[in-house]
């Protein structure tokens, strides 16, 4: 079976659903660095190659588009992290068919899954973000403005080295360090937290927004303020928003 055309349709596939940044990584390689519930690969296996899913800003309409179609996602228990699922399934499914795989299906581990990869880890490898004093990724065009969001490991052999771009966090002693740093003392991390703290994700926002890479490309208002407090009411409200756009849309046609 030849790799290249079912991996290029992947990469269409989900270019289409609006990842705009994915890349290739070793699952062996990232494997090495974390602890056995989150690795990739069990032991019996060679390296394999993973696809890392990410995206810039623009996904987010993409996401409020499938809500729009399908309000009962909106029960779910994160409506975003559902809409990523089905997108990138829909993704593998439409370009990699099971019956076209050997040794059965690949493995798709999710980001926001209970114990997930390191997506940190992976999207240095794949050579699609840099890490700055904060810890933050950064993207040469877009800047922190990015997320991570799938990790599709495939039955297909890993790649034998890394990609090597610098990134625009390399050399940088940028604000975001110490930025990062106020927000740590003004709102704790718990241990073993799975969410902010509530009162303090503006501080947290603000240490990514202090950077001077990719300014234009930053998340708008509703987009920031869900990926910081996963709030079902930012949520609606977005929703609400584009409905209003969307009717005033077709009343100017309208009135053509
Ligand atoms: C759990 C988690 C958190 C927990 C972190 C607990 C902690 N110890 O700090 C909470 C909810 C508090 C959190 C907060 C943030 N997170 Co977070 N987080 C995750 C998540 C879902 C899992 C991390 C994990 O367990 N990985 C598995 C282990 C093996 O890998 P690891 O890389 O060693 O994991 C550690 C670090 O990633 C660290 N961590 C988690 N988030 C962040 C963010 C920053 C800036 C730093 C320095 C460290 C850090 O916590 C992990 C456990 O110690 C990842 C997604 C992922 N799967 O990687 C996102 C992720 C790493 N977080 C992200 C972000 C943006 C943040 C925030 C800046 C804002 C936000 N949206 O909440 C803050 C910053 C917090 C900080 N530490 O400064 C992004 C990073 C993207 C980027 N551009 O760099 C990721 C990749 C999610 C995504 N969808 O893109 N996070």
């Amino acid at each position: 079976m030849r790799v290249d055309p079912i991996l290029s349709d992947l990469m269409r596939e989900l270019s289409s659903r609006g990842f705009d940044l994915c890349g290739l990584a070793s699952a062996r390689r990232h494997d090495r660095g974390v602890p056995t519930p989150r690795q990739l690969l069990s032991t019996a296996v060679g390296d394999r190659l993973v696809v890392v899913v990410g995206h810039s800003r623009g996904w987010w309409d993409r996401c409020l588009d499938t809500l729009v179609e399908e309000p009962a996602l909106l029960d779910s228990l994160d409506p975003i992290d559902e809409v990523a699922e089905r997108m990138v399934e829909a993704a593998v499914r439409v370009s990699a068919p099971a019956e076209s795989l050997p040794d059965g299906a690949w493995e798709v581990r999710y980001a926001h899954a209970q114990h997930p990869p390191s997506m940190r880890d992976l999207a240095a490898q794949a050579g699609l973000a840099s890490f700055g004093p904060a810890g933050l990724g950064a993207h040469a065009r877009w800047g922190p403005w990015i997320s991570f969001r799938a990790a599709i490991v495939t039955t297909w052999p890993a790649p034998t080295a890394g990609e090597t771009s610098s990134g625009p966090c390399e050399g940088c002693r940028g604000p975001c360090g110490p930025a990062m740093e106020e927000a740590r003392r003004a709102a704790p991390i718990p241990a073993g937290a799975t969410r902010l703290p509530l009162a303090g994700w503006r501080a947290y926002a603000d240490a990514r927004a202090i950077c001077p890479v990719g300014t234009d490309a930053r998340y708008g208002a509703d987009q920031l303020e869900y990926h910081y407090t996963h709030g079902r009411d930012v949520l609606r409200r977005a929703l609400a928003q584009r409905r209003r756009c969307s009717s005033k849309k077709s009343k100017t046609r309208s009135s053509i």
